[in-house]
């Protein structure tokens, strides 16, 4: 009975992921589903590529947290438009509180939209939210065998983040171990290493970044 129930709930949610990702086709929006651990960096990074790229770029954040507003506050004093979901306990951002959530936030034509999920190496990887890319971020200090642990976290990802490098001095983190983890997991994701302290890696990211939203606006016209 209880597999019953979480199969109607996958396949409503994959429903629902499907009706956004045409919406997001139709204003040829790039949505970035950003995934980590609690604390792994994800509002920094998300601040940090905001600030390289919004003169170029519009832009939109939608910050999900189980509690709080901290971290729509920090995006909504850069003037970027942002909503907080807030799932009171739940562990994942799913398709509906984003197709509710876009409702409010209608993000531009032609933009990029940032989705903050909610801090969790297991769960965000089963809920589509209907995504353009998962990017999911490794921190330094959370140590070199997470890719070994939250497998399919990293099997998912279409980039992946080893973030907050200026610890590498002072953290035991064997980065060979950790990349060999990520490579038998995932061939294909570009592996990207950056700090939000000293600025390191951040511009070949928005770079990418860039270059991912002019492609999924080329392929989303035709
Ligand atoms: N040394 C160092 N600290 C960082 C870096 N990036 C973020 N931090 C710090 O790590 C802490 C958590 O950063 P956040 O960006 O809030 O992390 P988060 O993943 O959004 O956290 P939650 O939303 O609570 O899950 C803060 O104290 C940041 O200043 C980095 O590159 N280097
Ligand atoms: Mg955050």
């Amino acid at each position: 009975m209880k597999i019953m129930v979480m199969e109607e709930i996958m396949s409503c949610n994959e429903e629902l992921a499907e009706a956004n990702r045409a919406d997001f086709a139709a204003g040829r929006i790039t949505v970035v589903n950003v995934m980590a651990s609690p604390g792994a960096g994800k509002t920094s990074l998300i601040m940090e590529l905001l600030g390289r790229l919004s003169g170029e770029l519009p832009f939109s954040v939608i910050e999900g947290d189980i509690a709080s507003a901290i971290d729509a506050e920090k995006i909504e004093a850069m003037g970027i438009p942002v909503i907080q979901i807030n799932t009171g306990g739940g562990c994942h951002l799913d398709a509906n509180m984003i197709k509710e959530a876009v409702t409010e936030l209608h993000p531009k034509d032609d933009s990029i939209l940032f989705i903050e999920n909610v801090g969790n190496l297991i769960c965000p990887s089963t809920f589509d939210l209907g995504e353009t890319i998962r990017l999911v971020i490794a921190s330094v200090p959370e140590g070199h065998d997470k890719p070994y642990k939250y497998i399919s976290m990293f099997e998912a990802a279409d980039v992946i983040i080893l973030s907050k490098t200026d610890l590498l001095p002072y953290v035991r983190f064997d980065k060979e171990n950790f990349v060999k983890g990520i490579r038998a997991l995932n061939q294909k994701a570009p592996l990207f290493e950056v700090s939000c302290t000293t600025g390191e890696g951040l511009e070949k990211v928005a770079e990418w970044l860039k270059e991912i939203a002019r492609v999924n606006k080329l392929k989303v016209r035709r």
